[in-house]
């Protein structure tokens, strides 16, 4: 069809009513993203409309997220660009928070961390002086949970589910320390240690999140706002969260993160 663009074939409303549908009664979907032709920019736009569906609801945004900004990540789940999602307050679980692992589709558990953010550059912009830029920092656990069956995605399915964004637990926040790029990052499950990485596995250094964060998002005109929550992707591979697991997070100098599911 010479001269129609993608996003006027693609029913991004109806895809993300799909995706939405699999969430809320946490049962897993088929990819559909090469089924339906979607590209990049059109499954970001599928990414909108499934939040305004949250949004519609009474959800309020919060912040952003950033997903694949490691190695770790990137091999776990065999797809290797970094991508950005969406966060709103429905998804923010209190630190020492319980969660119903029964309420998603297959669960798993990350360590983040956070940043608070402050005053942000114009679009465009670099962020120069993180200190400006970022109010504060934490230690943080994010629930992933893609609405695909058996966990599996290219890269416009998993930007179209909001980057498999499910809830969030953010841990004390801190003072912005002078180095964030090679603090170690531990995620214990039942007190035993699952997971070692370093805030080096993102991006070599988790600032650059940010960066990436901004130049993402802004291509598809998201400004960030002082006052959100931005989680600059996992250190390491994420791990499945099983009923009853006491789950926490542990990032040298800025403490702990902690969740627990019930059983
Ligand atoms: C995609 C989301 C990745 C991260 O921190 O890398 C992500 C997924 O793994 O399902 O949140
Ligand atoms: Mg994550």
């Amino acid at each position: 069809m010479i001269g129609v663009d993608t996003v006027d074939t693609v029913d991004t409303v109806g895809i993300a009513a799909k995706l939405g549908t699999a969430a809320d009664t946490a049962t897993a979907i088929g990819q559909l993203a090469a089924e339906v032709g979607l590209d990049v920019p059109t499954a970001y736009g599928v990414q909108a409309a499934l939040v305004q569906r949250r949004l519609e609801r009474g959800e309020r945004l919060v912040g952003l997220k950033m997903g694949l900004t490691s190695k770790a990540k990137m091999a776990q789940v065999g797809v290797d660009e970094v991508i950005w999602g969406r966060l709103t307050d429905a998804m923010r679980v209190p630190d020492g928070g319980v969660v119903d692992p029964a309420a998603y589709i297959h669960p798993r558990v990350e360590p983040e961390v956070a940043f608070l953010l402050d005053r942000l550059p114009e679009p465009g912009e670099p962020v120069g002086d993180f200190a400006t830029a970022v109010r504060a920092v934490a230690p943080a656990i994010e629930l992933i949970d893609s609405r695909y069956a058996d966990f599996r995605f290219s890269l416009p399915d998993v930007i179209a589910d909001n980057t498999s964004a499910a809830a969030f637990v953010i841990g004390p926040w801190s003072p912005v320390p002078a180095g964030l790029d090679n603090l170690g990052v531990l995620l214990e499950v039942d007190g035993r240690v699952v997971q070692v990485g370093s805030t080096a596995a993102i991006l070599g250094d988790p600032r650059r999140a940010l960066d990436e964060g901004i130049r993402l998002a802004g291509r598809h005109g998201v400004r960030m706002q002082s006052g959100w929550v931005f989680l600059a992707g996992a250190a390491t591979a994420a791990v499945p969260l099983r009923p009853g697991a006491h789950v926490r997070a542990v990032v040298e100098k800025l403490g702990t993160a902690a969740l627990r599911a019930s059983s």
